[in-house]
């Protein structure tokens, strides 16, 4: 008996097998779920589609969350095939490479409405688009940042469209709860996936996250995976609107301990 027997889950945002995405689609999968696929094109017959089948998923479309007939498409791949949803995982984010250093009064027009655009927005879209297959009781899960809420140095124009992807879930929460449906965020503590990658001081920032967070350790893809079961799950049947910390507790901290 797992606690997704008989669900099903749709999955936006695999790139590799270090992914918060492949993390949380694992504990779904272990759990019973039926699990979809859909990331950028470019990554799809490489990656992710080995990935899928390691765990006997068929469904595996491509989107780019800018193109709303990409969207639309995937959605209607999915109506096609399934008779409904009950995940939705969004686990995905953009910002121009140039925008996640130096000054953040450095930033762009157009960089700034990119990081929104892939990075909040597309929550919004995605979820428009999931709604008519989306059954009560089901539960969307988003990716979020301590960036959004405190200055982390050169996480600048994401910090903004995190805090903007966090307002974002209260929002859709409210507009959805009477439908049976929840929206939440699981907030990570720094991670080594793609996205980590060539960023400007990741390396002391991992080592500096162990010194701080009460668990002293650094999370993992599995970590956030056992947190996104429980927000996909029953469990976690009253919880909506809310951003749930998987950071071994470094939020909490005023001041490092000194030992
Ligand atoms: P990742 O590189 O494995 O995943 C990021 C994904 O975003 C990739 O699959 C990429 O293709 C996708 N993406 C980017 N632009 C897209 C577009 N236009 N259309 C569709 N997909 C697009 O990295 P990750 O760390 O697993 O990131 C997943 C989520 O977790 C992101 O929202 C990220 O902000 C968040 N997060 C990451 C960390 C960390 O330290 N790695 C910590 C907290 C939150
Ligand atoms: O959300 C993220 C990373 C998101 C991200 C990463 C990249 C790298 C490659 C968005 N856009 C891009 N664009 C690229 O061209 N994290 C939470 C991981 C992360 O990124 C940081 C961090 C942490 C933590 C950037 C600066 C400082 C800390």
């Amino acid at each position: 008996m797992g606690l997704l027997d008989g669900k099903t889950a749709l999955i936006f945002g695999v790139a590799n097998d270090h992914s918060i995405a492949w993390g949380i689609a694992q504990a779904l999968h272990d759990a019973g779920a039926e699990v979809g696929f859909s990331s950028i094109e470019s990554l799809i017959d490489k990656r992710v589609r080995p990935l899928a089948e390691s765990i006997g998923s068929t469904f595996v479309e491509p989107c780019d969350v800018q193109v709303d007939a990409d969207i639309e498409r995937v959605f209607s791949r999915w109506a096609e095939t399934h008779d409904g949803l009950d995940i939705l995982v969004h686990a995905l984010a953009f910002a121009k490479r140039e925008d996640l250093t130096g000054r953040f009064v450095d930033t762009s027009r157009d960089g700034f409405a990119l990081a929104q655009d892939v990075s909040a927005y597309s929550l919004v879209a995605l979820t428009r688009a999931a709604l008519p297959q989306l059954r009560r009781g089901s539960s969307v899960v988003t990716l979020t940042y301590y960036g959004a809420e405190k200055v982390v140095a050169n996480y600048n124009v994401m910090g903004v469209a995190k805090a903007s992807l966090e307002a974002s879930v209260r929002y859709l929460a409210a507009d959805l709860g009477p439908d049976g449906i929840r929206v939440n965020a699981i907030s990570a503590g720094p991670i080594r996936t793609l996205a980590a990658a060539g960023i400007g001081g990741f390396k002391g920032m991992y080592r500096g996250f162990v010194e701080i967070a009460p668990l002293r350790a650094n999370i993992t893809p599995e970590d956030v995976g056992k947190t996104a079961l429980y927000l996909a799950s029953d469990l976690s049947s009253a919880v909506t609107g809310e951003v749930i910390y998987v950071d071994g507790g470094f939020s909490i901290m005023g001041a490092p301990s000194g030992d």
